[in-house]
């Protein structure tokens, strides 16, 4: 068994030796132009000519959840394209959500502001029944993230493209059930896959449809939101704030009115993180299943677009 490595933007050491440990039968090496032919890669953003010059693998392992840059490739249709399931994110997300949803509901950046100012004064409690939190994607990211906000007792509705069934959340689905969850949501947490349906889903005419003073909470991909509606709706009030993990061009440049404005809080893209060692026990533990001819999780369907 051949197995390349390449990923842009990460140092590869660690990862071969980890690859190397969790699969001693495999020959694992860094992928350099010329290489040999691989049956397996484990990647991130490869170029186009390493599928061009590998046409024969027979999977590739994202190191990440989300594959909307690896499906802007040509990959021969035979490979199989696998996704990370978790492997160490999704608790990272409900965090950063959570913390999120938690300081905008009890104005945590009031408190500071004003403690700050060296003044003591309370806020009137909101009523945590009528604060209803919108999460868009029930994936695996989606679910988790929605089941930790329930934890905290906020009524949570989510939406995804075919129906589910989740314990203590209002699910909704289609067209209709997006304008439905978005009339009532005072949050709404963006974790939908980047795809021809759901790029743009972001905008005036969605955003729109939340109540007034709304809050927006977007860490899929910076393509799902449109810039100058988010802040056309913050500049009139609409709008309360948003936190934002991802964006359209990633590092966000210098003069992008997002970094300066003072309803937006942001973070470099760093909601969930890839675990290194987790996500090599998974890919490892998917490669001999797959030897073995058995069922995987994580398929992308490349049709679907996720
Ligand atoms: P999944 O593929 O597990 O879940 C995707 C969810 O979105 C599913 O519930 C799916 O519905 C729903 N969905 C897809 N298309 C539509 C549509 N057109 N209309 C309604 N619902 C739709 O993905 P994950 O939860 O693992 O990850 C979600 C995204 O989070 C990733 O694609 C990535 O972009 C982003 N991400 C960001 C990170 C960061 O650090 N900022 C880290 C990791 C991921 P259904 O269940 O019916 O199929
Ligand atoms: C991912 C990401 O998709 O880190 O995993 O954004």
């Amino acid at each position: 068994m051949r197995l390349l490595f390449c990923c842009t933007d990460t140092n590869p050491e660690p990862w071969l030796a980890g690859i190397r440990q969790a699969l001693p039968q495999a020959t694992v090496e860094l992928w350099e132009s010329g290489a040999a032919p691989a049956d397996l890669a484990v990647v991130w953003a490869p170029p186009q000519v390493f599928f061009d010059e590998q046409p024969g693998l027979r999977a590739v392992f994202n190191i990440g959840a989300g594959v909307d840059a690896l499906l802007a490739r040509r990959i021969a249709p035979s490979t199989l394209i696998v996704r990370l399931d978790d492997a160490g994110m999704a608790v990272q997300m409900a965090e950063y959500v959570c913390h999120a949803v938690i300081r905008h509901f009890r104005e945590f950046d009031v408190y500071e502001a004003e403690t700050k100012a060296g003044r003591w004064a309370f806020r009137k409690p909101r009523r945590r029944e009528e604060f209803v939190v919108g999460v868009l994607g029930l994936g695996v990211l989606g679910t988790r993230v929605a089941q930790a906000l329930r934890g905290f007792e906020f009524p949570v509705q989510g939406w995804s493209r075919g129906p589910k069934l989740i314990d203590g959340i209002t699910t909704l689905d289609g067209a209709e059930g997006l304008h439905a969850m978005l009339a009532q949501c005072r949050v709404l947490v963006n974790l939908l896959p980047l795809t021809d349906d759901t790029r743009d889903i972001l905008n005036r005419d969605t955003l729109s449809r939340l109540p007034p003073g709304a809050y927006l909470i977007n860490v899929a991909r910076g393509a799902h939101l449109v810039d100058e509606d988010l802040l056309a709706l913050l500049d009139s009030g609409r709008l309360a704030g948003a936190t934002l993990d991802v964006f359209r061009k990633e590092p966000l440049p210098d003069e992008h009115a997002f970094w300066r404005h003072p309803r937006i809080t942001l973070t470099p893209h760093t909601s969930a993180r890839t675990m290194r060692d987790e996500s090599i026990a998974q890919i490892a533990t998917k490669i001999t299943a797959l030897h073995r001819g058995e069922p995987i999780v994580g398929v992308v369907n490349r049709l679907r677009g996720y």
